[in-house]
């Protein structure tokens, strides 16, 4: 079959790309989608800038985990880059401890690919556009996520235009593929054929979702509601009750989630006859209103990590004390939202594929 642009782009990052060999031993944690600004109102990192930095510096950073950073770390195409290492210098000195211990990657995405035409002095980083991860016999591959769309590629300069001249002077906050559900879906989905095709694991950010194993939060509510449905007519009358209060929680936790999102394209509705290949992962943003969500591997493990402030978001308090830690005796908090061991994912795919 003739390859479409996107492919040959995406077959191209991959003969490229830097590696790094990974075994049980190491501790990684991507976060992408940081987009930092000038530390003035319309600054979209803002809001949780001090949650970010005790995460890296008080439980990331003594627990020896690499940092990669995925792709929009500046907001370059609101402002300067001067502006922006100008405000955030104690962001900056974290990110100068992991990488003066080797522990640190940095990869550029569409609203940072500037940093790419700079001189290697200016960078103050190596900067990658991919990293491929190689754990065992099998391939973790990192990418932002902008090159599986047709319309970054040709227009992110214009994009960059017409943010500084109309969004700027309206006051008009962060504009983003991360309100169009079409473009999610399609970067999703080609990034979805793409590891398929090459029986390997996608990491991306770029649309602010995030997924695991290739299913978004409403997939796996609306996973939870089968499972529940399937059980209930082999159950006592009394557990009957417990499933239908069950049932109901969760349905109105999904259409909160589409009246909020919209109503999702999802990889695991149009595979819906066939089994959803865990090949899709996203570490979804950090300028999230509730929080900011993370992808961790370590332990041979993968998982989606979501940390917020207490005074912000009780929910995960109230509901997941498990999954849920404090950090220290600060107002920060860390729940795993889902977790897998790496040897199942990658036998999945393998037999899967
Ligand atoms: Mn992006």
């Amino acid at each position: 079959m003739a390859k479409v642009p996107y492919q040959i782009v995406m077959q191209q990052l991959l003969e490229k790309t830097a590696e790094l060999t990974i075994t049980d031993n190491d501790r990684i944690v991507i976060f992408s989608d940081l987009h930092v600004g000038n530390g003035k109102s319309l600054d979209d990192f803002q809001g949780n800038s001090d949650l970010l930095k005790a995460a890296l510096s008080d439980y990331y950073y003594p627990q020896d985990y690499t940092l990669i950073l995925n792709g929009d770390v500046e907001e370059l195409h609101r402002y300067s880059l001067h502006e922006v290492r100008a405000h955030w210098t104690d962001l900056y000195a974290i990110f100068d401890s992991f990488f003066q211990k080797n522990r640190f990657y940095k990869i550029f995405g569409n609203h940072d690919s500037k940093l790419f035409s700079l001189f290697e002095a200016q960078k103050r980083y190596p900067l990658h556009e991919s990293l491929h991860l190689k754990y065992k016999n099998s391939s973790l591959f990192l990418f932002h996520g902008h090159q599986l769309s047709y319309y970054y590629q040709r227009f992110n300069d214009l994009m960059g235009i017409i943010l500084r001249i109309i969004a700027k002077p309206l006051r008009i906050k962060h504009y983003s593929v991360a309100h169009d559900n079409h473009k999610k879906f399609t970067i999703e989905r080609r990034a979805y054929d793409f590891a398929k095709e090459h029986g390997m694991a996608a990491i991306l950010g770029h649309t602010h979702r995030p997924l695991f194993e290739s299913l978004s939060k409403i997939d796996t509510l609306n996973y939870q509601i089968e499972t529940l449905l399937r059980r209930y007519h082999k159950v006592s009358q009394n557990d009957r009750d417990k499933i239908e209060e069950e049932v109901r929680s969760l349905k109105q936790e999904v259409d909160r989630q589409e009246a909020k999102e919209g109503k999702e394209l999802s990889i695991n509705k149009v595979y819906s006859d066939a089994t959803a290949v865990p090949c899709v992962f996203n570490s979804g943003c950090v300028i999230g209103k509730r929080g900011m969500t993370a992808i961790e591997i370590a332990d041979g493990q993968i998982k989606l990590v979501h940390w917020f402030d207490s005074n912000v978001d009780k929910k995960y308090i109230r509901e997941d004390l498990d999954n849920t830690t404090q950090l220290n005796k600060s107002d920060y908090f860390r729940t795993v939202l889902k977790s897998d061991d790496l040897d199942y994912i990658f036998t999945r795919i393998r037999l899967l594929t």
